[in-house]
C-alpha cells in the first residue's frame, strides 16, 4: 500500500512538470491521492482452529483459511496436520485486506486442499451454512451480523456442527 502509494506521488509529480497530455495525467493522478490516504486496512486473525471430526476422509487433513474482505479473496498457505478429532491447532493466521472507511462484508472459510475440490469444513453452527458471514464498521470498530456484537480484537469463537466441523477463534483488527 504504502509504496503503491509513493509511486503514484512520484508519478503524479513527473506528471505536473510535464506539459499536454502529460501534465493533464498528472492533475488526474494527484486527484486520485487523497482517496488511497484515507484507506483502512481490515485484518482477520485467527488464533485458534479445534478439530471436531475427521476432515480428510482418505489422505491427511491439510487444512488452510480464506477470508473475503470486501469482495477481494485471500487465503493462508495449507497447514499440514494430523488432522485428529478432537486436535487444537494454535496459531496467529492474519489476513489483511484494504478497504474505504466504512461498513464492509467479510467471508471466513476453513478448507481442507483437496486434489479435485477444495472441501469446505463447517464452522458455522446454522445447518446448510459453513462459512461465517458477518461485517466490520472501520470506523466504529463494531463486527456486525451475529447474535451479539463484538468490537475489534474481541476473540470470537465459532463451531459447525455439521459433517467435516470444526471449532474456530479469531479476532478482527483495523489499522486506520
Ligand atoms: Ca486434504
Ligand atoms: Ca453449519
Amino acid at each position: 500500500m504504502r509504496s503503491n502509494q509513493a509511486w503514484t506521488l512520484g508519478k503524479a509529480r513527473r506528471g505536473a512538470l510535464g506539459l499536454g497530455a502529460a501534465g493533464l495525467l498528472g492533475l488526474s493522478a494527484v486527484g486520485v491521492t487523497p482517496a488511497m490516504a484515507q484507506s483502512s486496512q481490515i485484518t482477520v486473525v485467527v488464533h485458534e482452529i479445534k478439530l471436531i471430526d475427521r476432515v480428510d476422509a482418505l489422505s491427511q487433513a491439510d487444512i488452510f483459511v480464506r477470508a473475503t474482505i470486501a469482495g477481494e479473496t485471500k487465503a493462508t498457505p495449507p497447514m499440514k496436520q494430523t488432522g485428529r478429532p478432537g486436535e487444537v491447532i494454535r496459531t496467529e493466521l492474519t489476513l489483511s485486506g484494504a478497504v474505504k472507511p466504512g461498513t464492509h462484508a467479510v467471508k471466513l472459510e476453513l478448507l481442507d486442499k483437496d486434489l479435485r475440490s477444495d472441501d469446505t469444513i463447517d464452522i458455522n453452527r446454522i445447518a446448510d451454512r459453513r462459512v461465517l458471514e458477518f461485517t466490520v464498521d472501520t470506523r466504529s470498530c463494531r463486527i456486525g451480523g451475529f447474535v451479539s456484537t463484538y468490537r475489534c480484537k474481541q476473540r470470537i469463537t465459532r463451531a459447525g456442527a455439521e459433517k467435516k466441523a470444526a471449532q474456530i477463534t479469531f479476532s478482527v483488527e483495523v489499522n486506520k
